[in-house]
């Protein structure tokens, strides 16, 4: 206890010196990002659904686990075909979510915090019924080529190609008014914008420049390598994609290759004009350095020119999707020390590295990985170099939650068929998040919800993980600590598995305490000798953090070649000081 205290002390004053940001570091590379799904984080209405209010009526919990920054989903006027990501508005806010003036409430509140406010930006569509569709679709000169339209293969009513939307079924829907189809990479609802029109582009940069004025401190860019298709012939024609012989469903959008609808070279430039925008905006206002979250899944090859092409910058955070898509429960910690390098190792100099293990379209860690797993993800997520993102609810170990096929409502769900919607509903990650164990899990003071509300609420919640000494909240909130350090901040890395089971991270930096993370990933007992694996420690280690997967105290010390792990746990390490 009397080491604790003295750990504790001197960490403090560790932590007092180097909380200053060291010059030339941006405030956002060591940052913990959040996402907020608003939907479902807290309403404060009564209408079961989440709203702008009731973010800003919780805000002060993102500060009490540490969050930097928080990315919000959509909250744009839209007639909710795909839950806002059908925007009617860029620059107003959707009746359901609130006014303006509760955005800006929440900035002013987020402000007071210390807390960044990212806003989710969906430049490849607008909805069908945004005015700039309307206008196009009646032939309007300014907005005629806004979208993409083509009058049918042939001129006759067959649609111009192949092409399969990503919700299933074929990315052309005839217009009657413009007697013409329009192409939607996803939803029927959610037209294309052309950007081959710089119109259109420049319309849309107008949407940055608005929200940056207003506050914001960036913007989570969706679904970038949809932004362009090929460029069409000289007749306006584009050719049909090529199948994927693996899949025989020809409504499925896995059933095409997607090399003429998908990363196409001009999306690259298209980041890199939108990150121009914020520079100037830097400049201009003089305030902390706006930045861009790319969303794209794809080959890293691709997904590293997100950076930039070493001539100009592009996204400083490019979501690294690499470990929410490839691990799964038989990962060995050869395969997440491989995941984790593949974006280390290919990243270019200079950069930052991103860790994402969840969002709104992807199972939860719990589905995905075992509810034994949460905290050894969570110890990952926030010891590896960079900036962390986590989705709303992955610090308490929320599960995905089963929704029948008559409660389904995301599109991508109901646009197939009892039998197929489970693999392909996002509900399940969507529920309400779950505050307390009182009515409607403290997310809504109204009858109904527009999810279900997961029926372990009474277990797993912020209140009771509170008053539970390693509850992965609490686990999460240490972790958030130790991460301030100077070593977690600016310290380098050494990534390895040390056995089949076990995966090690040492963090270290000149002159600072060196950390030693360390997972067991499976049920076996684990010896360890850290000397062998990563030599240059002190003989004896302190426990600096412990998950309740094990026996050892916070505070107790450890013989730096004997150390034993316990199924399924995570510890972190640090050299005697
Ligand atoms: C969005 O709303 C603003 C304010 O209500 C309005 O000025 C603007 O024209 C609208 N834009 C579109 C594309 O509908
Ligand atoms: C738009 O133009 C097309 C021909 O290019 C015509 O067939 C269609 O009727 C027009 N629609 C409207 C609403 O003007
Ligand atoms: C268009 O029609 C002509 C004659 O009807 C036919 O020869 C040609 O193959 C068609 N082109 C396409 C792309 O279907
Ligand atoms: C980088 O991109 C810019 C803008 O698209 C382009 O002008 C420049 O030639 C590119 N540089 C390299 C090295 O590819
Ligand atoms: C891993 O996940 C699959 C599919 O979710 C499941 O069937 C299997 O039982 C899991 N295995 C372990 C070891 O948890
Ligand atoms: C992860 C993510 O945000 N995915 C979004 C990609 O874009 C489509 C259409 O805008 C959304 O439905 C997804 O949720
Ligand atoms: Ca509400
Ligand atoms: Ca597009």
């Amino acid at each position: 206890m009397r080491i604790l205290i003295k750990f504790l002390t001197l960490f403090t004053l560790i932590l007092a010196v180097t909380s200053a940001v060291a010059a030339g570091t941006a405030w956002w590379e060591s940052a913990s990002f959040y996402q907020i799904y608003p939907r479902s984080f807290k309403d404060s209405d009564g209408d079961g659904i989440g709203d702008v209010k009731g973010i800003t009526q919780q805000l002060a919990y993102l500060k009490e686990i540490g969050i930097h920054a928080t990315w919000l989903s959509p909250i744009f006027t839209s007639p909710m075909a795909d839950f806002g990501y059908d925007v009617a508005n860029f620059t107003e806010i959707d009746p359901m979510f609130g006014t303006l003036e509760d955005f800006e409430e929440l900035l002013a509140k987020a402000k007071e915090l210390g807390i960044k406010i990212i806003l989710d930006f969906v430049p490849n569509h607008t909805s069908d019924e945004c005015e700039w569709f309307i206008k196009s679709a009646q032939n309007d000169t300014e907005y005629k080529d806004f979208y993409v339209w083509h009058p049918g293969k042939n001129n006759s009513r067959e649609p111009p190609t192949n092409w399969i939307s990503v919700f299933r079924g074929s990315t052309w829907t005839w217009h009657e008014g413009r007697q013409a189809y329009y192409l939607h990479q996803f939803h029927s609802k959610q037209p294309d914008l052309n950007y081959n029109n710089p119109k259109v582009r420049e319309a849309m940069k107008n949407v940055l420049r608005y929200w940056i004025r207003k506050g914001v401190a960036g913007f989570r860019v969706d679904a970038v390598p949809h932004v362009y298709e090929i460029a069409a012939d000289a007749n306006g024609d584009w050719p049909d994609e090529p199948r994927n012989p693996d899949v025989n469903d020809p409504e499925d959008y896995e059933y095409l290759q997607h090399i003429y609808t998908t990363h196409q070279p001009a999306t690259l430039d298209v980041v890199y004009e939108f990150r121009q925008v914020l520079k100037e905006l830097d400049e201009e206002l003089g305030d902390d350095e706006h930045i861009l979250l790319t969303e794209a899944y794809g080959p890293l090859s691709v997904l590293m020119q997100y950076y930039g092409n070493g001539t100009v910058d592009g996204s400083q955070i490019p979501f690294n999707f690499e470990l929410i898509s490839n691990v799964n429960n038989e990962s060995t910690a050869y395969d997440y020390a491989r995941f984790i390098h593949n974006w280390l190792d290919q990243m270019p100099k200079g950069r930052v590295a991103n860790w994402v293990m969840g969002n709104h379209d992807q199972t939860r860690i719990a589905a995905r990985l075992g509810k034994d797993r949460i905290d050894l993800i969570n110890v990952l997520l926030k010891t590896l170099p960079g900036v962390s993102v986590t989705y709303q609810g992955e610090e308490i170990g929320m599960s995905d939650v089963w929704i029948s096929w008559e409660e389904t409502v995301d599109p991508q769900g109901c646009q197939s068929n009892p039998q197929e919607y489970e693999r392909l509903t996002r509900d399940p990650v969507r529920t309400p998040f779950q505050w307390n164990d009182g009515h409607k899990a403290g997310f809504t003071e109204g009858q109904t919800t527009w999810l279900p509300i997961a029926s372990d609420y009474t277990l797993v919640n912020v209140k009771r993980q509170r008053g539970i000494a390693n509850s992965h909240l609490n686990v999460y909130k240490q972790l958030q600590i130790l991460r301030d350090s100077k070593t977690l901040r600016e310290g380098e890395a050494d990534i390895k598995a040390i056995s089949e089971d076990v995966l090690g991270v040492k963090r270290f930096l000149a002159g600072e305490r060196t950390y030693i993370v360390l997972l067991n990933l499976n049920n076996n007992l684990e010896a360890i000798n850290l000397n062998a694996a990563f030599g240059d420690l002190t003989p004896l280690l302190e426990y600096v953090l412990v998950t309740d997967r094990s026996a050892r105290r916070k505070g107790d010390i450890i013989h730096a070649d004997s150390i034993v792990l316990l199924p399924k746990e995570a510890v972190v390490l640090g050299t005697l000081i």
